[in-house]
């Protein structure tokens, strides 16, 4: 259990998850007209879709009790760097740095921290690109810079975490040897899936810019 048992604790809680809320409503509406910032001058859409979620109240008590912290407000606000997270899903390997590049250069968002996966994969197999930013939130007496953080991923990784995820949930992080390695396995694959799919991109855009023509490929 979170420690919010007096009035003023819960008052505290919700306007700390208020903020967190917010915070994610901005990050996704930025994200919107970028994406259609680019669809206008490149005539394509590097984002498949957006999802978000602000963590669980379980969930952020987990993840102290992990790493050895009291639960207390002060310390999620210090220590759970995803209560507020963003998952940005986009088509090729090659969008990832682009929106990565473009959150990058917003001038109110500050980057904290960047994790790259797809360089660098975990054991599991995971890839993905996150970054830990902060946005500032206004509100009518201050501007409080709230985390969040974002996922960015192709459709084929994210269709391979949502799998190792609901798994790894089942076992509860103990999954027989013989499934981890199909998911590596499975991983590996997906990353293959993603080159060729990106390869056959490009070549395609290259025949059309051979025709000149700037019609929308993806
Ligand atoms: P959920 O349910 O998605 O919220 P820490 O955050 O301190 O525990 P670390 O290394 O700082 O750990 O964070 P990391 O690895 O950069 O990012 C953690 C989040 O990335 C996870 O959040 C997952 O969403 C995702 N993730 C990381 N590794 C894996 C993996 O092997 N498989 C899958 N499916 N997702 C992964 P949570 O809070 O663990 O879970």
């Amino acid at each position: 259990e979170l420690v919010v048992q007096r009035d003023s604790d819960i008052d505290n809680w919700k306007e700390v998850m208020l903020i967190y809320s917010s915070a994610l409503k901005q990050i996704s509406t930025k994200l919107e007209i970028l994406n259609d910032e680019f669809q206008h001058v490149h005539r394509y859409n590097p984002i498949e879709h957006i999802k978000s979620r602000v963590k669980t109240p379980e969930s952020i008590v987990k993840k102290l009790k992990k790493h050895g912290y009291e639960s207390t407000i002060q310390n999620m606000v210090e220590y759970v760097n995803d209560i507020a997270g963003i998952r940005v899903i986009c088509s090729f390997t090659s969008d990832i740095y682009q929106i990565a590049e473009m959150i990058r250069n917003q001038s109110d968002i500050k980057v904290i921290s960047i994790k790259d996966y797809i360089v660098n994969p975990k054991k599991s197999g995971y890839k993905s690109y996150h970054m830990l930013v902060t946005i500032p939130v206004y509100l009518s007496d201050r501007i409080v810079d709230t985390k969040v953080e974002i996922q960015i991923r192709t459709v084929a990784m994210d269709f391979w975490a949502s799998l190792e995820h609901k798994i790894n949930y089942k076992f509860e992080g103990n999954a027989p040897d013989h499934i981890r390695n199909e998911l590596v396995e499975c991983a590996r694959m997906v990353a293959e899936l993603d080159e060729r799919m990106l390869s056959l991109n490009e070549e395609i855009q290259m025949i059309h810019q051979g025709s000149q023509t700037e019609e929308a490929i993806v």
